[in-house]
């Protein structure tokens, strides 16, 4: 848990490569993702979405970040499709963010930062475990999501209210309660998005699933009843490619998948998120903001989209 790597002046990004050399390899992340630069893949197959909240083992600060760990001993939880061959399931998910709403984000678009970036954590079932996959080539889908100033969102929400028990850097998972157990299916396509089979489904996902729903009501036609809008549920791929872990060990095994559409966040629950400590009780208090690396060099990778 307790790290020689961080994020201040004398163990941050630039420093990495001291001890994880391959800081430096051939396909680092994150990037600066240039959509004009991003060659549209049709053959890109629709991204599939399967999260069962029942399944959060619990919420966790881990020195850099905080994270919301899953079971993964049974494939409840998982991601498939787009750019990926196989099953990954769902290990877990955290977020990077800024001291100020100007920056955060890991990967950027044309050079803009956002404030945050969610990332969700998925390995390769072909692999026995989490640790095995992570240093296969294949052995990793990380999907980001960017999040934005707006309207206070309900469903981060949940997540936030748990914050306040895990101020400092803990050792133990805190269980969330807040989470329902439904099972959701999220199925999208780049063109269409139509997921007719998983109507019913899409319903309670709505209705009820924590923060994953956001992204896509982002990309809802806002003058559809709620029925329709079930019809018309579409992820869209900014930006496919083959990079890494964005912490030490910086491991070259993750197929990253970064969405087109942010998620809101309030001005108030980012402020939650910069209330954290990186430091452990006893320690001197500082504040986790700034928990991002800068983007890496392209080094000659294709970037793919899923949208002209
Ligand atoms: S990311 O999505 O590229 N930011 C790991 C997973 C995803 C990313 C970065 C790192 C990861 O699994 N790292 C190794 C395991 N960790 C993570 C942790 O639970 O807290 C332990 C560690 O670093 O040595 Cu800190
Ligand atoms: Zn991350």
């Amino acid at each position: 848990m307790s790290h020689g790597w961080g994020y201040g002046p004398g163990n941050g990004p630039d420093t990495w490569g001291e001890d994880f050399p391959i800081a430096n390899g051939p396909r680092q992340s994150p990037i600066n993702i240039v959509p004009k630069d991003a060659k549209y893949d049709s053959t890109l197959k629709p991204l599939k979405i399967k999260y069962d909240p029942s399944n959060a083992k619990g919420i966790l600060n881990n020195g850099h970040s905080f994270q919301v760990d899953y079971v993964d001993d049974s494939d409840s939880s998982t991601l498939t499709g787009g750019p990926i061959s196989g099953t990954y399931r769902l290990k877990q998910f955290h977020f990077h963010w800024g001291a100020s709403d100007d920056r955060g984000s890991e990967h950027t678009i044309n050079g803009i930062k956002f404030p945050c970036e969610l990332h969700l954590v998925h390995w390769n079932t072909k692999y026995p475990s989490f640790g095995d996959a992570a240093s296969q080539p294949d052995g990793l889908a990380v999907l980001g999501v960017f999040l934005k100033i707006g309207a206070a969102n309900p469903r981060l929400q949940k997540v936030l209210d748990a914050l306040d028990a895990i101020n400092t850097k803990v050792r133990t998972n805190l269980p969330l309660r807040s989470m329902q157990s439904n099972l959701y299916i999220l199925e999208t396509n780049k063109g269409s998005g139509l997921t007719r089979s998983n109507n019913g489904l899409l319903l309670s996902l709505l209705l009820f699933y924590p923060l994953l729903l956001d992204i896509c009501r982002e990309s809802r036609p806002p003058f559809l009843t709620l029925t329709q809008r079930l019809f018309f549920l579409v992820l869209w791929i900014i930006g496919t490619y083959d990079g890494s872990l964005t912490t030490p060990p910086l491991l070259e095994s993750v197929t990253w998948i970064v969405l087109r559409e942010p998620i809101s966040v309030s001005p108030a629950q980012m402020a939650k998120f910069r209330s954290l400590l990186f430091s452990g009780d006893g320690d001197a208090p500082r504040c986790m903001v700034d928990n991002y690396r800068p983007c890496q060099a392209l080094k000659g990778r294709q970037v793919r989209a899923s949208f002209k």
